[in-house]
């Protein structure tokens, strides 16, 4: 028994895989292996002898299926051990070796507009692209008979027959969301409204979809001063100048009164643009005080509160402060056009740290 006892043991512990573990186990302890085959010579033993042999042999078996035990789970282990050596990964490598990608200048410009009209008190707004035709025209004090709610300009929704709710429409400015900023916030208020509005037209200088930015401020006492102080400073602060001259011209919108166009003074020299400079005029957006049905198409009462809103394309103050000449190129994904006028993917423009470096 000793003999069997070390030849299986010495058999186990030299094993190097499961498979030959396993040869091991049915030839010592399987049903046909040699401890099955000595406790069968059992029966033709004294009881003297037996009561000596089978405890013996009992405590052969379960010596060496703890040795098969403790082997297998020793392979296991090492096995583990050797996967954990070769399949292993450094997550602390950067994945890429630098940003592949650009900031698209319309959302570059977007964060300049922000962070300038930021130090300034106005927070941005957003809302939904799709809303009422209430939203987008009557509370802005569009009637219905007006050129611009014609079908040829706006992107009606769909409506199946029999529905009853109000029309829907792609919004054509981003007014409606100062609508809503005035239902929920109230006066005082102070916000821009960045984002994609539709119009249905398209040549060289207009896409069916495009960019704007609206701000509009209500306080008490507001007046056309102030709305030509902060666009001076808007200003100066976009087009990284120290000075400029801006020439209000009137005008007419449905949802200011009295309305301006706003010029500044540029050059064109050499076909790029200088602002603050030169003899020629730029318009870059349109202004006034915000029309009182308007104030109170928003639930806020003109008796005691006045503003004074603005709206411009971001599209176009990119394409001006960035030398882009084409529109319709925003919009075509293209990827060497990106790198070309994209801008860094870590760097925010701020007052301090500078907007577009
Ligand atoms: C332009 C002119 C403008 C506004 C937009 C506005 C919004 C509300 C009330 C009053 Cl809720 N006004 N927006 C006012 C004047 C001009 O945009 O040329 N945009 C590209």
């Amino acid at each position: 028994m000793d003999d069997l006892k070390q030849k299986y043991l010495t058999q186990i512990a030299g094993a190097g895989d499961e498979a030959t573990l396993e040869t091991i186990r049915l030839a010592a302890v399987g049903k046909k292996g040699e401890v099955a085959l000595k406790m069968r010579e059992l029966g033709g033993m004294t009881p003297e002898e037996r009561q000596v042999a089978g405890p013996a042999l009992n405590a052969l078996k379960n010596e060496i299926n703890s040795a098969l035990a403790a082997k297998k789970a020793a392979l296991a282990d090492a096995a583990l051990d050797a996967r954990l050596r070769e399949e292993w990964l450094d997550v602390t490598l950067p994945a890429r070796s630098r940003p592949r990608g650009t900031i698209h200048p319309i959302s570059q410009v977007t964060e300049e507009v922000t962070a300038i009209f930021a130090e300034m008190g106005f927070s941005v707004a957003e809302g939904p692209r799709i809303d009422t035709d209430w939203y987008n025209f009557d509370a802005l004090n569009i009637p219905g008979h007006h050129p611009a709610r014609a079908e040829m300009d706006t992107f009606y929704m769909h409506r199946a027959e029999g529905d009853n709710r109000p029309p829907h429409v792609l919004r054509t400015h981003t007014s409606p969301v100062q609508i809503r900023s005035m239902e929920a916030m109230g006066a005082p208020m102070r916000i821009i409204c960045p984002g994609g509005v539709y119009r249905a037209d398209y040549d060289h200088t207009h896409t069916p979809m495009f960019h704007q930015v609206e701000g509009l401020a209500i306080d008490r006492d507001i007046s056309m001063a102030n709305l030509k102080w902060v666009l001076e400073e808007f200003v100066k602060a976009f087009f990284e100048v120290d000075g400029v001259d801006l020439r209000f011209r009137a005008s007419h919108f449905p949802f200011t009164e009295p309305s301006a166009e706003v010029d500044i003074r540029c050059s064109w020299e050499g076909g790029t643009l200088k602002v603050g400079e030169g003899d020629d005029w730029l318009e870059i957006l349109g202004s006034g005080m915000v029309h009182p049905k308007v104030l109170k198409a928003g639930g806020i009462d003109p008796e005691s509160w006045q503003g004074f809103a603005f709206g411009m394309g971001i599209d176009r103050i990119a394409m001006l402060k960035y030398g882009i000449p084409d529109l319709r190129a925003f919009f075509d994904s293209d990827l060497r056009w990106l790198r070309h006028y994209g801008f860094a993917s870590l760097d925010q423009p701020t007052l301090h740290g500078g907007l577009s470096r």
